[in-house]
């Protein structure tokens, strides 16, 4: 059912990208000057959408540790369905970690070790990955270590460890599938950060992160907590992210089968990536959050599928603040940069902190998307209430644990393409030219190696690289921008753009994954596989 909205999307999305490749090889300034604003296209919602600001913001409720003996901290999480009220007055329904949207956040210290028992009581199979979590292979959510729910059964949907996104399905051989439950092991030897779970089964991992499955996981220690960053109400953990919504309050998301058993992929209007016109914060619209006149620490994440942020605060009367980064991805930075805006792109991390006592009480401080258009351009607000103490402080030296990998160290460079292609006999997004293949191995490092990768792009790719964290060294072959500094776990690729980063494989051998973390084209193909020996 072709018409105009929708060959006028084709063009601005996956047309776009592919025109980039196939008429030129490699970008031009041409091919340049006709990049893509934004990859990926928005649906409608067929709802009465709330007026921004009005919704208060919702916090992720803590999850408290079934057990804390031998020292490791011990959790559990129902993976579930349930329906709850997102848009007032609209009932939604949504898979969950444990019955909440975003799920139930885990609080972690450095050097404890965590396990958390999920339990699949969802209509298809799942797995769960910590987003920038040093984690050994086994609890590591392979996309292919599937947990199977109770009555699951392999020949019923012929899906269960197949994987469909090569042209001859067959089972992995390295998969390790458990049914109804599986236990994930996170060491937590890693610096402080917050850090994400969501589901990451194979070729269907964005439409699960859609309807829910996404949570929040932070480490502390010792150190951090002595620096006095603002706390207890004065830090919030913000997931931001978009959806849109059927007329009958379900959330809409374009998929071949609305199932999720069998047939990956969208339809073909979306295959450069699903945005929504609804923009939540912590599972809320727009929400409005009253906040002391001091100084807040915000614990942001992107959690879109595909949609990228250029955040700024400016108050209702036009004056911008100051956004002072002190973490990245993976952790503190070694001292604060200051922003105006700040890019995001999808499961980028910043840690940022804003000082509302410079501003009077009863004004109104709104989070803007600067490329969003009408409503997506409203993220949330912040109502400054009162006057209050502020005994917090932002150290000019926030860490000195940051690693200092230099070039000469590097035994490897390699080089990566992200782009758009051909997949069984239709569109794909492909890395180094090829579809993802869980039976064939992409890389392979020794542990503790150092190795330079050059990554580069047709359209926006937020490339994230798991189990370890990485330095960007160049940008289009200048000097970084001031949101690449720290420790990263995910590095936002603009349209034809070439970045070199550098990390050290160390942590644990195994079988990992790189992949784009645009969602939609992480499930089409555009993930490769990391094997540490
Ligand atoms: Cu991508």
């Amino acid at each position: 059912m072709p018409d105009h909205s929708v060959t006028r999307r084709h063009v601005l999305g996956i047309g776009g990208a592919l025109g980039l490749v196939t008429f030129t090889g490699v970008t031009t300034a041409g091919a340049l000057a006709r990049r893509p604003p934004r990859t990926g296209d928005e649906l409608t919602s067929k709802v009465p959408l709330p007026p921004p600001y009005q919704v208060p913001l919702p916090l992720p409720k803590v999850l408290k540790p079934v057990s804390t003996s031998g020292g490791v901290d011990r959790y559990e999480i129902t993976q579930r369905e349930t329906t709850a009220e997102l848009l007032p007055g609209v009932r939604t329904g949504l898979w969950t970690y444990d019955g909440t949207f975003p799920g139930p956040t885990i609080e972690a210290r450095r050097g404890r070790p965590v396990t958390v028992r999920h339990r699949n009581e969802l209509p298809v199979p799942t797995v769960v990955h910590l987003h920038g979590g040093r984690t050994p292979a086994t609890s590591d959510g392979y996309p292919t270590d599937l947990v199977l729910p109770e009555n699951w059964q392999a020949g019923q949907h012929g899906m269960s460890g197949m994987h469909m996104s090569t042209a001859n399905p067959m089972k992995d051989p390295r998969a390790v599938e458990s049914r109804l439950t599986r236990d994930y092991t996170f060491p937590t030897d890693q610096r402080p950060t917050m850090l994400w779970y969501h589901d990451h089964r194979m070729d269907f991992t964005a439409p699960a992160i859609w309807r829910g499955l996404a949570g929040l996981h932070i480490i502390r220690d010792d150190a951090e907590e002595a620096l006095g960053l603002p706390t207890g109400p004065r830090e919030l953990p913000l997931a931001i992210t978009d959806r849109a919504f059927n007329a009958d309050g379900s959330l809409h998301y374009p998929s071949v089968d609305k199932t999720l058993r069998d047939k990956p992929g969208v339809q073909e209007e979306y295959l450069a990536g699903v945005l929504g016109d609804v923009i939540l914060v912590n599972g809320a619209p727009w929400p409005v959050h009253e906040v002391d006149a001091a100084r807040h620490r915000l614990r942001i994440l992107n959690a879109s599928n595909a949609r990228h942020f250029e955040l700024e605060a400016v108050t209702d009367d036009g004056r911008r603040l100051p956004l002072t980064q002190i973490g990245a991805d993976q952790g503190l930075l070694a001292t604060p940069v200051t922003h105006r805006t700040l890019p995001m792109a999808p499961a980028e991390r910043y840690d940022v902190v804003i000082d509302f006592g410079t501003i009077k009480v009863g004004t109104r401080v709104r989070l803007r998307n600067r490329l969003g258009k009408g409503r997506t351009r409203e993220v949330m607000a912040f109502q400054v209430a009162r006057q209050a103490k502020d005994d917090s402080r932002v150290p000019r030296t926030l860490s000195t644990d940051l690693p200092t990998w230099r070039r000469a160290e590097a035994t490897r460079v390699r080089d990566f393409s992200f782009r758009a292609g051909r997949m069984n006999g239709g569109h794909g997004w492909l890395i180094g030219g090829k579809p993802f293949e869980p039976s064939r191995t992409d890389v392979t490092v020794r542990l503790g190696a150092t190795e330079i990768w050059r990554l580069v792009a047709d359209v926006h790719h937020p490339v994230h690289l798991h189990l370890v964290g990485f330095k960007i060294l160049t940008r289009g072959g200048r000097t970084p921008r001031p949101q690449d500094a720290g420790l990263k776990d995910t590095i936002s690729l603009s349209p034809g753009e070439t970045a070199e980063i550098i990390t050290r494989f160390d942590g644990y051998r195994g079988r990992y994954l790189f992949h784009c973390h645009n969602a939609e084209h992480e499930d089409m193909g555009m993930m490769a596989n990391l094997e540490v020996i």
